[in-house]
């Protein structure tokens, strides 16, 4: 599983503020403690507080700082064309990046296959186009074989595309989640070899009282879909072990009897 830490996000209140104020120390701190949890790649997201016309500059900003600390890819999460690129450009002047995200629209999908293919960069997809988000199996099927033929059209290698089925608040729509697990199974079967998939994973209990186990159960039978990548927390010590034992019982980890450790010492 590729886990891609989500703690350095402008919606939470330290890193909006330390956006702000222009204080690199909790955004270090942030990266490191995601790391140390077993984080592959951070997720770099300016939130929604900074205007508009100063999110280039801030993503830039919170890259540099995060890149002092590791040289792990970087998930550069913003929908402007021109904030990725800045982001790029911060983000491999040591280590990968993968752009999050482009929607499905031709356009779209052309300009930001062109750069994923100037910077050598992994690319998620999600199941929205000019529609919105796509609600049924069939039309995130669509988006996400649109995503892929794009792909290839701009010599981006499937290995690099990430398809997001979009996952939403269980308490917003139950039907849902759901609907999710079977485009993951589904998504899988696209192409060979297959395209990896990734979710937004706490984005399904936003709102909800037991978020955390809320979380950990649908890891769970995502993983069992053919999910292999998730954005999510890796401070919450519980999901982490669930998901590295799903993997186990899946034998897709080697089991020893201190799988548990042995997890977060191979990423030391
Ligand atoms: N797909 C892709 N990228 C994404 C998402 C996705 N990026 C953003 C988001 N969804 C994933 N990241 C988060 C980060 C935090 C939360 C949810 C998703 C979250 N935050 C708390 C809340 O809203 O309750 C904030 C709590 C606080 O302020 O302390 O839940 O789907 N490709």
């Amino acid at each position: 599983m590729l886990v891609i830490g989500e703690r350095i996000n402008g919606m939470f209140e330290a890193i909006g503020e330390a956006i702000k104020n222009k204080d690199p120390k909790p955004v270090r701190e942030m990266a490191e403690k995601q790391l140390a949890g077993g984080a592959d790649a951070l997720d770099i997201n300016v939130g929604t507080r900074v205007p508009k016309a100063e999110r280039a500059a801030a993503m830039r900003w919170l890259i540099e700082v995060t890149r002092e600390v590791t040289d792990k890819p970087l998930s550069i999460d913003n929908p402007s064309l021109e904030t990725v690129r800045v982001g790029l450009q911060a983000a491999t002047i040591k280590g990968r990046a993968i752009i999050n995200s482009t929607t499905g629209q031709a356009e779209k999908l052309a300009a930001f296959m062109g750069l994923a293919h100037e910077f050598g960069a992994g690319i998620v997809g999600l199941s929205i186009d000019e529609n919105g988000v796509a609600a049924t199996i069939e039309g995130k099927l669509e988006i996400g074989m649109r995503t892929l033929a794009a792909a290839t059209d701009a010599g981006v290698s499937i290995e690099d595309v990430y398809l997001d089925p979009i996952i939403l608040p269980v308490n917003c729509d139950q039907k849902a989640p759901g609907i999710v697990i079977e485009t993951i199974r589904q998504f899988r079967l696209l192409s060979d070899p297959a395209p990896h998939v990734v979710i937004g994973l706490s984005n399904l209990s936003q709102g909800a009282t037991e978020r955390s186990l809320i979380n950990r159960v649908f890891l769970t039978m995502a993983i069992g879909a053919g999910l292999d990548a998730s954005i999510h927390d890796p401070l919450d010590t519980e999901l982490t072990n669930t998901m590295v034992t799903a993997e186990i019982l899946l034998n897709k980890a080697i089991y020893s009897d201190s799988y548990l450790t042995a997890y977060l010492q191979g990423k030391a």
